[in-house]
């Protein structure tokens, strides 16, 4: 007797991912005698010592909560039941494949299928082997400056400044932003996540050779020989120009003058409130401790080290999200979205459609609209390729199931 899994809704390797998030898990009887009474099979997870952890439930709204095991009772005709898998919180994976979906009848396994709990997690805490392939990913996506790294770095210009800064949308852009580059990152390796910079702490391991580089005297970061970043271009310029302040140092100290998580999370509980992180910890985080390209809107994206601090502050926001319970569009709490649709600066309202992914190139929208429509999941169906401000607030599917986006934090649940 065997079962058949599939997760995702798709046969895909590239689909077997999962976070916090609920993912559909359906199972099939293959090559069982078709008379008798439906046969009852028991879900676990087999997890390598520091691997990820799952949960299941049944796909029922009134169904227990999620739980290490489900039995599941499969008819012998052959047709399908779904129910939900999840990535248990607190237990990602290191690496692709270190738990499996495990279908047992009685005590035979009759179906497995290795999965990952891929989740954002802090970079400073990355296993080595993580690093190295966040990195690597990073840098084929650069491709000495001839990769699609190209259209990122020409999204986050002056011309981005009012379709993305300043304004209520931020948040939600620069969501949007960091997906469609985590997709393209995840189509080279789909054990990658991006990892975020705790601009609030210290972070020896990040400004290492070995990462994001040392930075030297001459304001250059220095990469290990090994370090596929070495070929780091942008703007035809090889390199990353990122000096540190005078009397910093990122190894031993927190970002200069940048509000605390706690502090950051206090700032309010109306996201008209919370939109205040824009200027601290965000711009705070941006200037206050190196100089170099970071510095600037139109230039911050020549530095890796941007795509890890926007990180953050995404996570900022989705733990002030799951503090105050500001995933519905529909609740005021959760946008400044203005008395009427159209009271805000075009691209910063819920409904509009954001640029560059809307291709808009009429006024009062940018001449040019780098980059295309976003990137598709193998794991998810949204946002879809225009993403609306308001497709970015439920990114877990909180509020409707479909909403889910396809990331998640170590640290947010
Ligand atoms: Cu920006």
């Amino acid at each position: 007797m065997q079962v058949d899994i599939t997760i995702n809704n798709s046969s895909d390797r590239q689909a077997r991912y999962l976070t916090w998030a609920p993912s559909p898990l359906r199972l099939r009887l293959a090559d069982v005698p078709t008379l008798g009474p439906p046969v009852t099979v028991t879900l676990a997870s087999e997890r390598d010592p520091a691997g990820g952890d799952l949960l299941f439930r049944a796909a029922s709204p009134t169904a227990p909560k999620p739980a290490p095991t489900l039995k599941v009772a499969l008819p012998r005709n052959g047709s399908s039941v779904t129910v939900r898998v999840y990535g248990r919180f607190g237990r990602p994976s290191l690496v692709d494949g270190d738990v499996r979906v495990v279908a047992r009848f009685k005590s035979n396994v009759i179906g497995k299928l290795p999965v990952m709990v891929r989740v954002r997690k802090d970079a400073a805490r990355l296993s080595p082997a993580e690093r190295d392939r966040f990195v690597a990913a990073l840098a084929q996506l650069n491709d000495r400056g001839t990769g699609r790294f190209a259209d990122f770095r020409n999204m986050h210009v002056l011309a981005s400044t009012d379709e993305a800064h300043g304004a209520a949308g931020f948040l939600p852009w620069h969501r949007a932003y960091l997906l469609d580059l985590e997709r393209e990152l995840q189509a080279i390796d789909p054990s990658v996540a991006l990892p975020y910079w705790r601009f609030d702490r210290p972070a020896a391991s990040l400004f290492t050779r070995e990462f994001l580089g040392e930075t030297d005297a001459l304001g250059n970061a220095e990469f290990h020989p090994a370090n596929p970043l070495t070929f780091w271009t942008t703007d035809g310029v090889l390199g990353v120009i990122r000096r540190a302040q005078p009397g910093f140092d990122p190894a031993t100290m927190a970002a200069r003058g940048v509000f605390s998580e706690a502090d950051t999370l206090a700032l309010g509980t109306n996201f008209a409130a919370f939109t205040a992180m824009e200027g601290n910890p965000h711009g705070t985080a941006h200037v206050s401790s190196f100089s170099g390209p970071i510095t600037s809107v139109p230039t911050a994206a020549r530095d890796p080290l941007f795509f890890l601090l926007h990180c953050n502050v995404d996570r900022l926001w989705a733990r002030w999200q799951r503090k105050n319970k500001r995933f519905d569009p529909a609740t005021p709490a959760s946008y400044a979205s203005g008395a009427t649709p159209t009271s805000l600066r075009v691209g910063h309202n819920l409904n509009d459609t954001m640029w560059p992914w809307n291709g808009v190139v009429t006024p009062p929208r940018p001449v040019n609209a780098p980059g295309g429509t976003l990137s598709g999941s193998p794991t998810v169906s949204r946002p879809g390729p225009q993403p609306r401000v308001r497709d970015m607030l439920d990114y877990q599917g909180s509020v409707a199931p479909a909403s889910v986006l396809g990331f998640a934090y170590d640290d947010v649940s």
